[in-house]
């Protein structure tokens, strides 16, 4: 008789919750056993999880530097580059553009960050519909390419803080999504937004892959948060239509929370009158909110807050700011 050795499911690596190496060899070790496809929040980690498996993330390290997205493929090449809105400063230069570029989460496609610019070949943003819908007064579809023309469009560099620790500081282009809201006119019962990404198994690997999420991707705010004067639609990034492995071809911006909440590549943005579902705080609530405000004294339950680094040097930490450094604009709402 052959050896064979059974686990007990206590064994299974993985149950708890770990760093994303584990949870990577902890993935493969399912799928092994055929129970990759087991929908159990607790096998799954999380976004927060992060040190990249591959290497020191510096972007680009080993492989090819991430080149700028090819413009001429988008219908909104002409709005590029947008005005610079000068009311947004930065305390440090931006980061690189090929280090945003190639330092990614993008969950649809791998949970790997410095691969997903290489698996989203098949991932077509362009044309896109973009679905306004819910306790609004005119509902509508609206095709982006039409939609980014009717909105006042313009760069700002932001801050961008990822609930893992890393940073980064990034010229976007795109417009207050206060803005589209106002097109479609909330009802007064409308409380929160709800925004969902896009779900295309054929053209998103880990979609079809990773049966465990709960595609697709979604999200929420308050609607004051909605309303703040920071929170973006971005269609671009240094002067560029959005590069695919950033969310192309329009993201939300909302730099004072975690970067989880800022959806990718959204399809429809609903106004609703309760606290909506996050992929998430649905996934491990105990470990991601709906709120996730940066905020240095409340450390994950992993792992502290109180500094982040600025990719792709790990080396060196500095400070978390409380809100990401944008209390003037946000403190009012909490
Ligand atoms: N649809 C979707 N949106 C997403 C994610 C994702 O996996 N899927 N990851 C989030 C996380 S955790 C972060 S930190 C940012 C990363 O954005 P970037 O790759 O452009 O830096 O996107 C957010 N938006
Ligand atoms: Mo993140």
């Amino acid at each position: 008789m052959p050896h064979i050795r059974t686990r007990r499911s206590w064994e299974i690596p993985g149950l708890r919750p770990t760093s994303e190496s584990d949870y990577l060899d902890r993935r493969r070790f399912l799928e092994a056993l055929g129970l990759a496809g087991l929908s159990v929040a607790g096998l799954v980690s999380g976004c927060g999880n992060s040190t990249p498996r591959t290497g020191d993330a510096a972007p680009g390290a080993g492989t090819t530097a991430a080149a700028p997205p090819d413009s001429a493929a988008s219908p909104v090449a002409d709005l590029f580059p947008a005005a610079r809105n000068a009311a947004f400063t930065l305390d440090r230069p931006p980061s690189a553009e090929e280090d945003v570029l190639g330092f990614n989460n993008f969950y649809e496609f791998t949970e790997e960050k410095d691969r997903v610019r290489f698996l989203t070949d098949r991932f077509r943003p362009w044309p896109w519909s973009i679905e306004v819908t819910g306790l609004v007064e005119k509902p509508a579809t609206f095709d982006l390419a039409d939609l980014a023309r009717l909105m006042p469009i313009e760069e700002r560099l932001y801050r961008f803080r990822c609930v893992e620790t890393w940073a980064m500081a990034v010229p976007w282009t795109g417009f207050p999504l206060s803005a589209l809201l106002d097109r479609v006119q909330p009802r007064s019962n409308a409380t929160h937004v709800r925004f969902v990404s896009f779900l295309r198994p054929d053209e998103a690997p880990n979609q079809k892959r990773a049966v465990w999420y709960p595609w697709p991707y979604y999200e929420g705010l308050t609607m004051a948060e909605a309303r703040n004067e920071l929170t973006l639609l971005a269609v671009g990034l240094y002067g560029r239509p959005l590069a695919k492995q950033n969310g192309a071809p329009v993201r939300l911006v909302v730099p004072w929370k975690y970067g989880y909440k800022s959806a990718k590549s959204l399809v429809r943005i609903e106004l609703v009158d309760r606290q909506p579902g996050t992929f998430w705080n649905d996934l491990a609530p105990d470990e991601y909110g709906f709120e996730s405000n940066v905020d240095p004294g409340k450390p994950h339950p992993r792992w502290s807050q109180a500094s982040e680094w600025m990719i792709p040097d790990r080396s060196e930490r500095r400070p978390t700011q409380l809100y990401n450094g944008y209390g003037a604009q946000v403190a009012h709402l909490y």
